[in-house]
């Protein structure tokens, strides 16, 4: 077991390599009938993609996605569809020094150890190269949700190390500027932050906030299938995910039941500490879910680590690679959620009916 999937009713299977010949995904349990285009799943991949600014990894992938099964005709037809992308602008000669070297703070040691082998090739497995294929799955899964039940997903970049970037949210401006950022009148000092940043080799983390609205009442179950477990377990999955708060979060550790408790009148819930989810299953409130990423571990400032034969040595890493993963980080919490979602809309209508 390699545990290359996720999802019990909707089930996500990813395969490839960073600098391999190609990713892609499989998914499974998507009913038939709904309208999928290639332009659509592209249009999601464009938001992840690298190259948008000069903010992020200047590899230039065109992420252009193919349907090879699953969809006749412009329709799903209930089988597996599987989706593949080519990778064309991998540099692996980046990577020759690094083949026989860890990069602390990065999966090269905990895969050599466990595995005795490791595609030293931009990460391999564990490059957020593989995040395009969840973004590409989970288009379909916000489709298919926003068709059926009318949710909509919306992920935004909340803070990037110490700006803080959510205190005056400007919804329509998200997508207007490469940070995913909320509120226009920061973008400016994200940039001259992350200039200086690049300038000095190092960097930063990140935390990406996202919620979903009109998300149905009784979504997840009691114990073992918590919707918000499973939300925590999506998010993590991405590469450099370190921590997950669904609603108030930690904040939850300072706060008195009185003020944590959402109280209820006949207009509806008063507050949203809960996230949306009570006691595992969604309350009918918006789903609220912010992820903490780590600065990326790919530096070409000089470091102390060990080599596969345990000898000290200094680590430099070349490449083309992103300071702030969080920054083209949005897409992918939102894609997550989705194929969350869908998943455990599909289990509700198995063992109860529909939503
Ligand atoms: C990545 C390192 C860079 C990024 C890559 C993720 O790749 P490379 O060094 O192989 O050029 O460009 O991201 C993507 C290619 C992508 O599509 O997201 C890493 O170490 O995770």
């Amino acid at each position: 077991m390699s545990h290359n999937t996720f999802g019990r009713m909707l089930r996500v299977t990813t395969f490839g390599e960073s600098h391999g010949p190609a990713i892609g995904c499989v998914v499974d349990g998507c009913p038939p009938l709904l309208e999928i285009e290639p332009e659509e799943i592209r249009r999601e991949l464009e938001r992840r993609a690298t190259g948008r600014s000069r903010h992020t990894s200047q590899r230039k992938e065109k992420d252009d996605v193919q349907i090879l099964s699953g969809v006749f005709e412009g329709k799903t037809t209930g089988t597996s569809i599987a989706l593949l992308i080519e990778n064309t602008d991998a540099r692996s000669k980046d990577y020759d020094e690094i083949k026989r070297q860890f990069r602390p703070g990065h999966a090269d040691y905990t895969y050599w150890k466990k595995y005795g082998i490791r595609d030293y090739r931009g990460g391999g497995r564990s490059s957020a190269r593989e995040t395009t294929m969840r973004v590409a799955a989970g288009a379909i899964a916000r489709k298919w949700l926003l068709q059926n039940y009318g949710v909509e997903i919306q992920g935004w970049l909340a803070q990037l190390g110490p700006i803080r970037t959510d205190e005056d949210m400007q919804w329509d401006t998200i997508d207007a500027n490469p940070f995913f950022c909320p509120d226009p009148d920061r973008v400016a000092e994200l940039e001259e932050f992350m200039d200086q940043l690049r300038k000095s080799g190092d960097s930063v983390g990140a935390r990406v906030n996202v919620v979903a609205r009109n998300v149905p009442v009784g979504l997840g179950a009691p114990v073992y299938a918590k919707l918000d477990a499973d939300i925590a377990s999506a998010m993590m999955s991405i590469n450099a995910a370190k921590a997950v708060e669904i609603g108030a979060g930690f904040e939850s550790v300072t706060q008195l039941g009185t003020i944590h408790r959402d109280q209820m009148t006949s207009e509806g819930f008063e507050s949203n500490h809960a996230g949306g989810i009570l006691g595992g299953i969604s309350s009918g409130q918006d789903v609220l879910v912010s992820t903490a990423f780590k600065p990326t571990s790919s530096l070409r400032l000089p470091c102390k680590s060990l080599d596969i034969d345990g000898n000290e040595v200094e680590v430099v890493t070349k490449g083309r690679h992103d300071p702030c993963v969080g920054i083209r980080a949005t897409p992918i919490v939102e894609a997550m959620l989705a194929l969350v979602l869908m998943d455990h809309v599909l289990i509700h209508r198995g063992q109860i009916g529909q939503v």
